[in-house]
């Protein structure tokens, strides 16, 4: 295919509650979307840097750079016969996995286009529907907290995650425990702990948590070994996973049980499939982590969350549990048994609502040959 241009748009979308985590809290969400057009085919994809370099050291703003100095144009008017060669174009740019991961997202969807391909299909994907869950901020008590969890137990969502930070932790998992004795509960830190946190984390390994997610530093792949060594509950490591080079080191140094895959975290599909599949060969089962992303986003997560060693449920939840409005037509929804329809139709599967998609956009480029 080739590339005739691309485009990128700087979005904003207010969150319908903010998202209280120990990284700070969010009120709004900014991403970019990527628009390739190739031979007459328009893939789209989203780029999960975020507006602040809280979880990631990527931003919208060195995204956007990287993008526009050295993904693109790297890119840009070549033929293309397939993704692995787009790679190949950009190999040489290290990190900025996010500003990789969007403009692969892209070529994926325009190459499944082309095929008359649904993207779950062309990456792989065995199943129709996922089983989801979602990811809940730190609330300002606990009975706010089982609220809220009771109200998304009520729309069908299979497993709770809470948020959690030095002060608001062992407290909010005892109540919940209290309340939902069998629910399917797990916990992230976002590296808000130490090693000399671990007598908290021996106390919480009694509650039952199907995981505790990224307790310690957030490049850190030994000290997590030493902590899983301790405890029952399995580690599942998230911001500490760039590659598969990190999953073997974390998997070999038994610093984490389980993986959580973003594919903007680790530099797109392509590397996400790898990461996948290795951890299926060696018996360890992965989930899918969410962005906050908008539609575009959520249904590249919603196609590669359909591949078989995708045993748990991820942090994919109705667009309505983000935003009032999504730039994606449909929107998400959340079937009452806790699923959502993987799309069939060509590429993500979804339209995007270019008025709404208008509306959130607060800068745009495009780039020609
Ligand atoms: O650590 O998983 C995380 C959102 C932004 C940054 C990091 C994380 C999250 C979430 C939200 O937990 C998950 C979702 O998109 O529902
Ligand atoms: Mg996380």
């Amino acid at each position: 295919m080739r590339i005739d241009s691309v485009e990128l748009r700087h979005i904003r979308m207010v969150l319908v509650s903010p998202f209280v985590t120990s990284m700070g809290t969010e009120y709004d969400e900014e991403h970019i979307i990527v628009r390739v057009d190739g031979e007459g085919v328009t893939g789209w994809g989203e780029s999960v840097a975020e507006g602040t370099p809280f979880y990631s050291y990527e931003t919208v703003q060195t995204a956007w750079h990287i993008l526009r100095d050295f993904l693109i144009p790297s890119i840009l008017g070549k033929d293309i016969k397939d993704i692995n060669e787009a790679i190949s174009l950009y190999e040489q740019v290290r990190g900025h996995m996010m500003a990789k991961a969007g403009l692969e997202a892209a070529l994926w969807d325009a190459f499944a286009k082309s095929k008359n391909s649904s993207l779950s299909t062309l990456l792989g994907g065995t199943r129709k529907k996922i089983d989801v869950g979602v990811s809940i901020g730190i609330q300002s008590s606990e009975k706010e907290l089982i609220h809220k969890v009771e109200g998304y137990l009520q729309e069908g969502y299979k497993r709770i995650k809470i948020k959690i930070a030095p002060g608001n932790d062992l407290q909010y998992v005892i109540a919940l425990r209290r309340e939902f004795p069998g629910l399917l509960l797990q916990v992230d830190a976002n590296s808000a702990y130490t090693l000399n946190d671990i007598d908290l984390f021996k106390k919480m390994d009694s509650y039952n948590l199907s995981l505790i997610e990224q307790p310690l530093g957030y490049e850190d792949i030994f000290d997590h070994s030493k902590l899983q060594r301790e405890l029952h509950t399995p580690i599942c490591l998230d911001e500490s996973i760039h590659s598969l080079d990190d999953t073997r080191a974390a998997i070999e140094l038994d610093s984490c049980r389980i993986i959580n895959i973003k594919p903007g975290r680790v530099g797109g599909f392509t590397e996400s499939k790898l990461i996948h599949d290795y951890c299926a060969s060696m018996k360890i089962p992965v989930w899918h982590g969410g962005m906050l992303e908008s539609g575009i986003g959520r249904a590249g997560n919603v196609a590669l969350a359909s591949l078989p060693n995708f045993t748990l449920p991820g942090d994919i939840s109705a667009s309505k549990r983000y935003y009032r409005e999504d730039i994606v037509e449909p929107e998400f929804v959340v079937n009452p048994d806790g699923t959502m329809d993987v799309p069939v139709k060509p590429g993500i599967g979804v339209e995007v609502n270019m008025k709404m998609l208008d509306k959130v956009t607060v800068r745009k480029e495009i780039f020609k040959i």
